[in-house]
């Protein structure tokens, strides 16, 4: 099993006297204002809580935007902090960003187009000429600080997402000396897909300049070397797996992210979530007879909630005889909600939510408890112990991180993971009760097999999914990623 010492020594071997930057969008810590104090949040998302452990290994630079209300008050003159603040290992340096370079290069064509793009969840792209001139603004402001920051040093670059898509040719085109790798965290669409992004030529060159390029699953690798083939003139090597394009070559390899097993496992026995675990019975009143089902999401149309509260309201239709006896609760951060779509989203999902438990509440019990404040991780994994069940259901997700961490939790092994095909995760995760978001139908009776489960049959599962999760952490995705650098 891979840990921390091991991807220590892998670091040393692979980047040596090189200096080690991240870039990505989001920032690993935010810093907020809250009652006139300064305090620390680490938010939300699947790549910050995959990349913050591998950071405290390496010690390197980490690039993001500077977005929240007390970022610029804790920083430097170099606009640097150290992190984590309450263990400091590794920099971070901040980016800041206009209201309109935010709304152009975030909002607008990270988020309206190229989210929807990749995730093919039936959510039309907008591609707006302007947003994708900030896009590139963005992109350059970010090139021109890391290189800044690297100055003649020799340095490896790893860059995350979607956000940052032209960054790597950017900088190589100042600096050839540079290893440069890019790792997107969401799932690469099919050729057919693709090719109707006004900006698709730009996009490839740009994650073409770089040395490796990393997926979660090999079918987004397909899907991308699909792509390249239909719309660029490169050579694509299909035994290397790799693409040469512009006399450059480029490794193209599936590196499936994952959660820090140990620690998640060690937090969840841990008095302080046992005792966060006591204080979210008394919030939503959670019974000891109750099937506890659990969801935990960014509120976001990729995430398949709406889908889950609708099955579940199939389910009671169906098997009424379980009113009172299941309870729901989905935890839902808000998210990007200057978009339209996520607003009418959320609008709808409050409906949804007092629409279902109208019609199948008694006077004692309801099945839907929506969560919306800001949950520690303490108590996010004092929910998963808690929880007799979780439910991860998005309509395509490049990996999801949320099925892991249930899993990592779960030292009694008393739950069941109902798992969405369409998730990543799915094509490691076999002991799962796989749904079909888009079949209702089927997915109410998944709900139902998950709680009739026979303990044996229960705990087999859990072992199973515990000793995949425990096999593939987050060091061996870290690990993995730079041996396949050192290869090349
Ligand atoms: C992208 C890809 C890929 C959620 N609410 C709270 C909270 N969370 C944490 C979870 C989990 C993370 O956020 C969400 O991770 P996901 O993987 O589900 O999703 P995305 O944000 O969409 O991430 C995804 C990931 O990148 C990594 O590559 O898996 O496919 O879309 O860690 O626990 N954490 C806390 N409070 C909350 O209220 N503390």
């Amino acid at each position: 099993m891979w840990s921390t010492a091991q991807l220590k020594k892998t670091i040393e071997k692979v980047i040596g006297d090189r200096l080690l930057v991240i870039a990505s969008n989001r920032e690993p810590y935010i810093h907020v204002y809250k009652e006139g104090k300064i305090e620390y949040i680490r938010p939300v998302g699947g790549a910050v809580t995959a990349l913050d452990p591998v950071m405290r290994v390496c010690a390197g630079t980490w690039v993001a935007h500077g977005s929240s209300s007390a970022d610029r008050d804790v920083v430097n003159k170099k606009n640097e902090v150290k992190v984590p603040p309450y263990d400091p290992k590794y920099t971070l340096k901040r980016i800041w960003l206009t209201k309109d370079e935010e709304n152009g290069y975030y909002y607008g064509y990270s988020n309206k187009a190229l989210w929807p793009l990749c995730h093919m969840a039936y959510t039309r792209p907008n591609f707006d000429d302007i947003d994708w001139a900030y896009y590139k603004i963005v992109n350059q402001k970010f090139a021109d600080t890391i290189l800044e920051v690297i100055k003649d040093r020799q340095a490896f670059v790893w860059i995350q997402d979607y956000h940052l898509m032209l960054l790597g040719r950017m900088l190589k085109e100042k600096n050839r000396d540079l290893l440069t790798a890019h790792f997107l965290h969401i799932p690469w669409p099919n050729p057919e897909v693709f090719r109707i992004c006004p900006q698709k030529t730009e996009i490839l060159k740009g994650l073409l300049a770089n040395d490796l390029l990393g997926f979660h699953i090999r079918y987004h690798c397909a899907n991308f070397i699909g792509t390249v083939k239909a719309e660029l003139e490169a050579r694509v090597d299909e035994e290397k797996t790799s693409v040469t394009y512009g006399g450059h070559e480029t490794f193209v390899r599936a590196f499936p992210i994952s959660v820090d097993f140990e620690e998640t496992s060690k937090l969840a026995d841990s008095k302080e979530v046992k005792a966060a675990a006591k204080k979210l019975m008394d919030e939503f009143s959670i019974d000891d007879d109750l099937f506890l089902i659990v969801g935990l999401d960014r509120i976001d149309y990729t995430k398949g909630i709406m889908e889950k509260i609708q099955a579940l309201d199939r389910f009671l239709e169906k098997f009424p005889k379980y009113k009172g006896k299941v309870m729901f609760i989905q935890k839902g951060g808000l998210s990007r909600i200057h978009i339209g779509k996520y607003k009418e989203l959320n609008d709808k999902l409050n409906s949804l939510v007092e629409e279902v438990n109208w019609k199948h509440s008694t006077e004692k019990w309801f099945p839907v408890a929506l969560a919306r404040r800001h949950m520690s991780r303490k108590e996010i994994t004092a929910l998963y112990t808690l929880a007799n069940a979780c439910v991860v259901s998005p309509l395509h997700d490049g990996m999801n991180l949320v099925c892991k961490e249930y899993i990592a939790a779960k030292n009694d092994l008393n739950g069941v993971l109902l798992l969405s095909r369409f998730a990543g995760a799915a094509r490691e995760l076999k002991g799962s009760i796989f749904v079909n978001p888009y079949d209702r139908e089927h997915f109410a009776l998944a709900i139902k097999k998950a709680i009739e489960l026979p303990k044996e049959a229960r705990e087999k599962r859990m072992r199973r999914l515990r000793n995949i999760v425990k096999e593939n952490n987050i060091y061996k995705w870290a690990g993995k990623f730079l041996e396949e650098l050192k290869k090349i």
